[in-house]
């Protein structure tokens, strides 16, 4: 059985990643209407994922008898606007999200519910690569330089990652 405190901090979770969702797709509308249509196929697929890290918290709250609480969500910032702006605001906040996911981590080891440590597992894998990810197309954005067409070659290669749902959990 889940904590009181425990379930209030995945639950507030759920709202960060319902804003993460949220901040990616603002990010994909920007890139489309700069005619980055690769960019904002990988933000929208970012938004999408995020979207399935908030479902997959929501169900674990549920199957330990606790009730989701649907908060509001923020008003996302960008605080640019520019492709290489928009990856470095999402590194920093992958970067926000992994501390996060490891203050999760750290409150299941403080009450000792090993269930919800090796749940959080998945999320403590998850963030590596969000953070790989960003990283890559930093590099590859920093690489091109000013190079139109370095960047064009980046668009296109962004517009070839589709949508994959995680896993479902083994059934019961
Ligand atoms: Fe949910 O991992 Fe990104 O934010």
């Amino acid at each position: 059985m889940i904590s009181e405190k425990l379930a209030k901090a995945i639950n507030d979770q759920i709202n960060k990643e319902i804003y993460s969702s949220y901040l990616y797709y603002a990010m994909a509308a920007q890139a489309e209407a700069q005619g980055f249509k690769g960019c904002a196929n990988w933000f929208h697929i970012q938004a999408l994922e995020e979207l399935t890290h908030a479902d997959k918290f929501f169900k674990y709250l549920c199957s330990q008898g606790a009730l989701p609480v649907m908060e509001a969500v923020d008003k996302p910032e960008l605080k640019g606007t520019e492709i290489k702006a928009l990856f470095e605001q999402t590194l920093e906040h992958e970067r926000f999200v992994t501390s996060r996911i490891n203050s999760l981590m750290k409150l299941t080891r403080e009450e000792g519910d090993y269930a919800s440590e090796i749940f959080l597992q998945w999320y403590v894998t998850e963030q590596i690569e969000e953070e790989e990810n960003a990283t890559g197309i930093l590099d590859q954005i920093r690489l091109t330089g000013d190079s139109k067409q370095g960047m064009f070659m980046l668009d296109r290669e962004l517009a070839a990652r589709v949508f994959t749902p995680p896993p479902a959990p083994a059934a019961d």
